[in-house]
């Protein structure tokens, strides 16, 4: 039985998801544009707690001050009338010609403060909407040739966009946090901030740091053959996992933007079980909203894109399902054990120990036997294969 998801299960929908027409590098739409109405009440009545819109999802990039207006209002009321939530909104800066070289790192002045004005017209919208988190992807913020960019002075450029983003945020007394989602490349030939790690040591940089996080996407980090559960782990662990963008890739290849799930069932078993049950030792806990990011295949119409809607929240929810028997099965709290998992978690040095007692310390070095330690076994293939039985419903 594939349980049915509700509202506590906080998912949430990018209206660019659903609302993909199958417009790619090599063919037309093979989809009718997507109705706003429709695709909540229908996202509502599948069970998400929430929709993601950036700006021109809602609010074509040309309209006019009152179409601007009847536009919000559509929103407004059936947010109203379904419920739904805006937890995040995030802003277009890679669809129009103007953002061909970038938002915030084009070469060209009058762009950059064009983008930045972009942005903060958005905050006020993502602020009024009540959502708490700001994504930031900068899809067009890159390269394909290497002699086309100042680096340092394009790195100080994202700076100086984030930044002043964040004290307008700040300004503002709004409650939104801003989280930097990493891509490595595409549409760019490199993108920058291109992956988890890059975004948290650029992040350490900025003088309003305190509300600036990551928004990690699954076929991100898989796409440079990185692990996502890893890079969620790291950010969560920094206190900076503002945001997850859920979705399917397989290996090393173009943005495939697959159903959760359907792309490395390993990994998103591992990344389901630390999300919903946490570090085996505890830690900081992921609270945010389960956010899908993904494609609906062009081959399928509009009831495969339901299906497909469907499908992210089925897949998370057998895998939370396996995960929470996963870790309640005696055997594998014994292999956990076995494997050395919550050793981990003590301290190398004891609490006030020296460098000094340390070096006293004969068991330590002197009189350690490395060859006997040397030969432990771990059993970390019998605590996987444990995991993969779950997975796969054989047991409990
Ligand atoms: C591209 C993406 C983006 C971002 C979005 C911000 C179009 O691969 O993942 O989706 O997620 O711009 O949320
Ligand atoms: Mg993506
Ligand atoms: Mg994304």
């Amino acid at each position: 039985m594939t349980p049915t998801p509700t509202a506590a299960d906080k998912f949430s929908f990018g209206l660019w998801t659903v609302g993909w027409t199958g417009r790619d590098q090599f063919g037309e739409a093979v989809r009718a544009d997507l109705d706003l109405v429709k695709a909540l009440n229908k996202l509502a009545e599948l069970g998400a707690y929430g929709i993601t819109f950036h700006d021109n999802d809602v609010v074509p990039f040309d309209a006019t001050p009152a179409e601007r207006e009847a536009i919000l209002k559509t929103l407004t009321d059936t947010l109203a009338s379904t419920g739904l939530a805006v937890p995040m909104v995030t802003t277009n800066l890679f669809s129009h010609p103007v953002f061909k070289d970038g938002g915030f790192t084009s070469n060209d002045r009058s762009v950059r403060r064009f983008a930045l004005r972009k942005v903060l017209e958005n905050l006020d919208l993502a602020a009024s909407l009540g959502a708490e988190t700001f994504v930031m992807w900068g899809g067009r913020e890159g390269s394909e040739y290497d002699g086309s960019k100042d680096l340092s002075a394009a790195f100080d450029r994202m700076r100086e966009g984030i930044d002043t983003t964040a004290a307008y945020i700040k300004e503002q007394g709004y409650n939104l946090k801003i989280a930097i989602e990493p891509k490595p490349n595409e549409p760019r030939g490199d993108i920058f901030l291109p992956t988890v790690g890059h975004a948290l040591a650029f992040i350490e940089t900025l003088e309003h740091k305190d509300i600036v996080g990551v928004n990690p996407e699954t076929g991100h980090e898989q796409m440079a053959g990185l692990n996502y559960t890893h890079g969620i782990a790291q950010a969560l662990w920094a206190g900076k996992l503002f945001h997850i963008d859920l979705n399917g890739q397989r290996s090393i290849k173009y943005d495939q933007d697959l159903v959760f799930g359907h792309g490395d069932l390993t990994s998103a078993f591992f990344t389901v079980d630390l999300v919903e049950n946490g570090f085996p030792s505890g830690g900081n806990k992921y609270e945010g909203p389960r956010h899908f990011d993904y494609k609906p295949s062009r081959t399928d119409s509009y009831a495969g894109v339901w299906e497909s809607a469907k499908a992210n929240m089925a897949m998370y929810l057998l895998l939370k399902e396996r995960a929470q028997a996963f870790r309640a099965d005696a055997e594998v709290q014994e292999a956990l054990k076995a494997s050395g998992i919550y050793e981990l978690a003590e301290p190398t040095l004891a609490s006030g120990e020296t460098l000094a007692d340390l070096k006293a310390d004969k068991t330590a070095f002197e009189d350690f036997d490395a060859n006997a330690a040397g030969e432990r076994d771990f059993a970390f293939i019998r605590l996987n294969q444990l995991a993969l039985e779950h997975l796969m419903g054989a047991r409990g």
